[in-house]
């Protein structure tokens, strides 16, 4: 062993490389739809370990900085990101990382086509992954919401695929009172009457806590007209665009970027609004209600990027036992290894038919295609899907980085990354206690337990009497049982437990379902 040098982990195509991808994709997708995308996929698997690795590592290694002032004393807010983000930014344009979900070439199956290709993307893209999501939703909220006027102006930037063109939204919610608690948002509109070039309705003032990726172009934000009532229903949704014409930043001042525990290739920052034009999507009032749209998308998109950043944790788990030498054999070699591993894939294979699963319904949704009780059951799972992924990708990679042992724990590695990045997905777009009452929510407005229970009860799993989901089955039921003539109270302290047990028993039915 003189002169041992051990072998970092490597990569390659992670399409090829994909089983649980490849084999779900030709099972689900019809033959037509999958013609298109499984090459495009394998060309996003290919980029996905190579050029992109290096704008993600130039990313990650000159993160963004803010520039307050022109060296002769002029507030500029400029923001300055590294050549690797702006590469990332321009492949997701060019591959329509966005668009082809709007495209609807293959109606439903287009949100699972463009989810497969989020999820390749994903985890090579330094978190460029989080301004794709929340454009995603702008377009969603601006299809729903919006005056035609808006989505002229707005949509064809946000869904274009020519680099030059292509916008990226903001997503404005956070203020100093909490981001979970946005009810309590203090920003105020009043009338605007003076030129824009957007048709603005109200200027904006007040502080937003914390806005990702605020090199967006435009953003949706809420803020409160005057004379509103308190509360939700006083909210108001609004688009604004960052900058006029002149590119100056159109009454923003940024005060700072945050320094964050990851996601440090991502300008996270903390603005004020002091004026600024913006033009009311919709009528006045129900903000929450209209910004739920784009969560709901975001939330998606929350839980495909955590679910592939666990493949790629497990990627360089796996490549590197097979490469590893520990008591005169490899890693993989060794049972409990291989057990460990085995156990992380399947939950990892949980949460990609589980995202699969809740994409499709996504699409049903957009295109016209859903039943009342899918959609029912798209409104339940989405925060289900989101708190149980959030939760498995930090789980994973802090089980990863122990695999790597001393070396999961030394910066250059990389390794320790995975484990800060992963930190990340409980928290933003809903805590995971804030989405157990998200799912409460949906069990008392929309009567989603019925709808839930029924789809279990069809399940193939249940009619094929499957062993492993009788006895989760069983374990819900028992909970359902002492629940159900219990207070409120007892139903809000039970619902991560709820939630976590629901999430076992869905994605049981799915492996079953789509044989994985
Ligand atoms: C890698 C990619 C990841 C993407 C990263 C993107 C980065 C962006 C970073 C961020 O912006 S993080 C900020 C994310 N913020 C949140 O996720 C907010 C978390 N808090 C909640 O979700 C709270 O539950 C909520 C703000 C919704 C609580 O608000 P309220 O006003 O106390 O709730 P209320 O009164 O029950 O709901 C108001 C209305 O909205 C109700 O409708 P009605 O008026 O008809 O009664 C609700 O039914 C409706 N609603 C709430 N949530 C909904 C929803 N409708 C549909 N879907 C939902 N999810």
């Amino acid at each position: 062993m003189k002169n041992f040098y051990q072998d970092g982990p490597r990569l390659t195509n992670t399409y090829r490389s994909d089983e649980t991808l490849q084999k779900f994709l030709r099972n689900f997708l019809p033959v037509e739809v999958q013609k298109e995308a499984l090459p495009h996929l394998e060309h996003l698997g290919e980029k996905a370990s190579s050029d992109m690795l290096h704008w993600a590592e130039d990313a990650e290694a000159n993160t963004p900085q803010h520039i307050p002032f022109s060296p002769w004393g002029k507030r500029i807010d400029q923001i300055k990101t590294s050549t690797g983000w702006q590469q990332l930014e321009k492949m997701a344009a060019e591959e329509g990382l966005v668009a082809t979900a709007y495209k609807r070439t293959h109606g439903a199956f287009s949100r699972v086509y463009q989810m497969a290709m989020l999820y390749l993307y994903s985890p090579s893209s330094a978190f460029y992954s989080c301004p794709l999501a929340m454009t995603d939703g702008a377009a969603r909220a601006l299809e729903i919401f919006g005056s035609d006027d808006l989505k002229k102006r707005a949509l064809p930037h946000l869904l274009s695929t020519d680099p030059k063109f292509f916008w990226t939204a903001g997503q404005w919610m956070t203020e100093r009172t909490g981001g979970s608690d946005v009810s309590s948002t203090s920003t105020e509109a009043r009338l605007f009457s003076g030129p824009s070039d957007f048709g603005a309705t109200h200027e904006l003032r007040g502080t937003k806590w914390f806005t990702s990726a605020t090199t967006s172009q435009m953003a949706l934000t809420l803020a409160r007209p005057e004379g509103a009532l308190p509360g939700s229903k006083g909210l108001s949704l609004f688009y604004l665009e960052l900058r006029n014409p002149n590119g100056e930043l159109n009454n923003i001042e940024i005060h700072r970027l945050k320094d964050k525990l990851g996601t440090k290739a991502l300008p996270t920052a903390e603005l004020s609004l002091q004026g600024t034009p913006a033009k009311l999507v919709g009528s006045e009032g129900d903000g929450i209600k209209k910004i739920a749209s784009v969560l709901n998308i975001t939330r998606i998109y929350n839980s495909v990027c955590a679910t592939s950043h666990m493949c790629r944790a497990l990627d360089l788990a796996t490549d590197y036992a097979k490469r590893r030498q520990a008591f005169g054999k490899l890693l993989i070699e060794h049972p409990l290894h291989q057990e460990t591993l085995r156990q992380l894939e399947e939950d990892f294979r949980r949460s990609f038919v589980f995202c699969m699963f809740v994409a499709h319904l996504q699409g049903q949704d957009e295109v016209g295609e859903i039943s009342a009780s899918r959609r029912i059951l798209l409104r339940t799972l989405t925060p289900i899907l989101k708190l149980y992924t959030g939760k498995k990708a930090i789980e994973i990679s802090s089980e990863v980085l122990e695999s790597f042992g001393g070396a999961g724990y030394i910066e250059d590695t990389g390794i320790p990354r995975l484990l800060r990045d992963a930190q990340v997905f409980s928290i933003w777009e809903g805590t995971t206690n804030v989405l157990a009452l998200d799912m409460l929510r949906a069990f008392e407005k929309e009567q989603a337990l019925p709808v839930l229970l029924e789809y279990l009860k069809n399940c193939p799993a249940m009619k094929n009497s499957v062993t492993t989901f009788s006895e989760k089955w069983t374990t819900l039921q028992g909970l359902l049982a002492h629940l159900t003539s219990s207070a409120p109270e007892i139903w809000e302290a039970q619902a991560r437990r709820l939630a976590f047990l629901v999430a076992d028993v869905v994605t049981e039915a799915l492996l079953h379902e789509y044989s994985l």
